[in-house]
C-alpha cells in the first residue's frame, strides 16, 4: 500500500515537513483549492503541488478532489461544457504525475455532521452525527448552516437545489452519473489515473435528496456503468460503516480482490442506535470497525493502491480545521503501518 495524507495547500496549517516527519509516509492528497467547479486547473498550480510536495521528499500523485460541478449531477444548463472541463482537468493530473483523483457524486452539501467538536469523556472532540438533531431540521423552511456545507449558498439558492434533486430523484442522479462516467472514464485511461468515487457520507438520503453510492447494490450498480480499474472506489470505512447494514470487511475484500479499490481512506466511528455516529479513534476497540480485518483483507488480496488516515479526533490541544488535525491522523498513520506490516509479515510467513 502507499501511504498518503491529506494536506490543503498553502493555507494548511500543518506543513509538508511534519508531514514527511510521519514514518512511511509517501504521498499526499492534495488539489488546487482556489480554482471554482467547474473552471480548469492552472498547470503552474499542479506543478507548484508537485514541486512543494518532492521538496520534502514527498509524492504528489493523488488528488483530493476534483469537484463535480452540480450542473454535471443535476444533467441541466452548462453540463456538458463542466463535463469537458473535467475531462481537461483530468489530463492536465495526468501531465504532472498524478495516478489517482477522488471525486464525489453527492448532491449539494457533501459530507453532513450535526455537531465538529463534540466532546468525549477523555477531553478529545470528534465530529458526531445525532439523528434526533438532524430530525427537527427542514431546510426548505428553516435557515439552517450545518458544519460542512458550502457556504457560498444562500438559504435560497439552498433552497432551489434541494428542490431540483427532489425532482431529479434517485434514478434521475443515476442517468446523469452514467453520462458522466462515460465520458471521463476514457480520458482517465489515456491519462493513466485511475478515478475513485468517494462514498455519501453518511450513506443515506438526508432532506428527501437522493444518495446513490450507499452500498453494496449500489456500488455494483456504479462500477458496472463502466467496467475498467480507471472506475474505481475510493473506499471510505467510516462513511460506508457509519450504517451497520454494511459489511465494510465483505465489501472491501470484495472489491479488493476485484482490483476495484484505487484508494483507502481509513477510519473508525462508532455506530449508535436511532441512525447516530460519532467519529472514533482508528483503533479497532474505539470504535464499530474491525481494522484489522479490513487490513487483512486487503493484505490477502494483494492491494497495492493508496491508504490514508481518515479524519482524526482533536487531541493534546490542537486547534484547526475539524477532522483534519495533525495529532491524530499522525497516529492514525502509525496503527495503519502497523496493522499493515503485521498482516505482510504474517502473510509471507504462511
Ligand atoms: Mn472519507
Amino acid at each position: 500500500m502507499k501511504l498518503s495524507f491529506r494536506h490543503y495547500g498553502d493555507s494548511d496549517p500543518i506543513s509538508l515537513e511534519y508531514i514527511s516527519q510521519i514514518p512511511g509516509m509517501r504521498s499526499v492528497v492534495s488539489a488546487v483549492y482556489d480554482v471554482a467547479p467547474g473552471k480548469v486547473w492552472p498547470r503552474e498550480s499542479l506543478e507548484k503541488i508537485k514541486r512543494s510536495c518532492e521538496e520534502h521528499g514527498l509524492i504528489f500523485d493523488i488528488v483530493e478532489s476534483v469537484p463535480v460541478h452540480e450542473d454535471i449531477k443535476l444533467g441541466q444548463g452548462r453540463c456538458d461544457e463542466y463535463i469537458d472541463v473535467y475531462c481537461e482537468n483530468i489530463r492536465r493530473c495526468g501531465e504532472v504525475g498524478v495516478k489517482c483523483i477522488t471525486y464525489n457524486f453527492m448532491p449539494v452539501f457533501d459530507w453532513t455532521r450535526t455537531q465538529l467538536d463534540r466532546k468525549a469523556p477523555d477531553g478529545s472532540t470528534s465530529l458526531v452525527l445525532y439523528a434526533e438533531q438532524m430530525a427537527n431540521l427542514n431546510p426548505l423552511t428553516d435557515d439552517i448552516h450545518l458544519p460542512g456545507w458550502d457556504a457560498s449558498y444562500t438559504q435560497e439558492e439552498v433552497r432551489d437545489l434541494i428542490r431540483a434533486y427532489q425532482e431529479l430523484g434517485e434514478e434521475g442522479l443515476w442517468k446523469n452519473l452514467e453520462k458522466f462516467l462515460k465520458k471521463i472514464i476514457p480520458v482517465a485511461e489515456e491519462s493513466g489515473i485511475r478515478m475513485a468515487i468517494h462514498p455519501d457520507d453518511p450513506p443515506y438520503s438526508i432532506f428527501g435528496i437522493p444518495r446513490i453510492i450507499t452500498c453494496e447494490e449500489n456500488v455494483d450498480r456504479m462500477l458496472s456503468i463502466v467496467d475498467s480499474p480507471a472506475n474505481s472506489l475510493c473506499l471510505c470505512t467510516g462513511s460506508l460503516g457509519c450504517v451497520a447494514s454494511n459489511d465494510i470487511v465483505a465489501m472491501v475484500k470484495k472489491y479488493a480482490e476485484r482490483d476495484r479499490i484505487a484508494f483507502m481512506h481509513m477510519r473508525n466511528v462508532k455506530i449508535i442506535e436511532g441512525g447516530s455516529f460519532e467519529e472514533r479513534a482508528h483503533l479497532s476497540s474505539c470504535g464499530s470497525l474491525d481494522m484489522y480485518a479490513i487490513t487483512k483483507v486487503l493484505v490477502d488480496a494483494g492491494f497495492d493502491g493508496y491508504v490514508r488516515p481518515d479524519h482524526g479526533r482533536m487531541i493534546w490541544g490542537e486547534t484547526g480545521k475539524p477532522g483534519y488535525g495533525l495529532f491524530d491522523r499522525a497516529l492514525g498513520a502509525t496503527y495503519i503501518n502497523g496493522l499493515f506490516e503485521a498482516c505482510e509479515k504474517a502473510k509471507e510467513n504462511k
